[in-house]
């Protein structure tokens, strides 16, 4: 893989998005190289969570605006339902947890990238930055939708439409970053948050996850039922008969994922 690193390491997948001359802007190779990563992910039993990070000193700077001007460059609602929505939907539908080590400037998709994780632990003097106004285009890569529903609405609308930064330290103070740490120790924070997610039991994981993604498209009483389906479901694992068996016997768990 040319533009992007993925690295296993006990049970935590690491990809590195990595043009750094370029801002780790996305290209259609790079595109198909992360949907590849995701992919290969979700099949991969050895892997239990992920972390997203870009090399250098950006995280991703969106669309890579040059290859955009290339005359057989696709139409923009063409490279949207072709490959940007479709690696939305494979984070958002990703069983497994994905942290977002935000290293430094988000732009463009590259915000709405680092919206789509699962959690998100950025460096000091990383931000978040809704660029499209800026270029005559409207938010988009789910970014419409994912943003709202993290910061509310009145943030979400002053973002989107000025286009304003979003420093690291006021991504926590909205609760969208759970936590900013020095640069030179994100890579380990957001790994040590993987692998302590790692530790969990998998399909417990993954059905909270599935949860939370259906809360926001449900009514109280249809996710109450969601709650009930996803919950029969975890509680018939042999995950959950070790994690009972663990308290009892005052042992850490030992999560097989079945
Ligand atoms: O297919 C579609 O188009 C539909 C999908 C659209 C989704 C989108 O993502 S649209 C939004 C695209 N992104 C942007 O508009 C952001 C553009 N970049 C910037 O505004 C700035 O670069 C940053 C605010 C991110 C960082 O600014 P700064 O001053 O720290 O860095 P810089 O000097 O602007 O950039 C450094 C280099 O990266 C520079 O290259 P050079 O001159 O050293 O050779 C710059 O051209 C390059 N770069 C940065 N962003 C992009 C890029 N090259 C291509 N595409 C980019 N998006």
């Amino acid at each position: 893989m040319a533009d992007l690193r993925l690295e296993i390491v006990d049970r935590v997948a690491t990809i590195t998005l990595d043009r750094p001359a370029a801002l780790n802007s996305l290209t259609v190779p790079l595109k198909e190289e992360l949907l590849a990563a995701f992919t290969a992910i979700a099949d991969d039993a050895r892997v239990r969570s992920v972390v997203l990070t870009g090399a250098g000193r950006a995280f991703c700077a969106g669309q890579d605006l040059r290859e955009r001007l290339e005359p057989d460059a696709a139409p923009l609602e063409v490279e949207l339902r072709e490959r940007y929505n479709p690696l939305i939907l494979a984070m958002r539908r990703l069983e497994k947890p994905i942290v977002g080590a935000i290293n430094g400037v988000a732009a463009g998709a590259g915000a709405s990238l680092a919206l789509a994780c699962d959690v998100r632990i950025a460096a000091e003097g990383a931000s978040i930055l809704l660029a499209f106004g800026r270029i005559g285009l409207i938010p988009d890569s789910g970014a419409t939708w994912l943003l709202p529903r993290l910061v509310g609405a009145a943030k979400a609308a002053e973002l989107a439409l000025t286009g304003a930064s979003l420093t690291a330290a006021d991504g926590e103070r909205l609760g969208l970053i759970a936590r900013v740490v020095p640069a030179d120790r994100l890579l380990a924070e957001a790994q040590s948050v993987a692998l302590g997610l790692a530790d969990l039991a998998p399909q417990a994981v993954a059905l909270t996850k599935r949860a939370l993604e259906a809360s926001w498209s449900s009514g109280l009483e249809e996710q109450l039922e969601t709650e009930a389906e996803l919950q029969g479901i975890a509680g018939a694992t042999a995950d959950h008969a070790e994690g009972i068996a663990a308290f009892l016997e005052k042992r850490p768990p030992r999560f097989s994922g079945e």
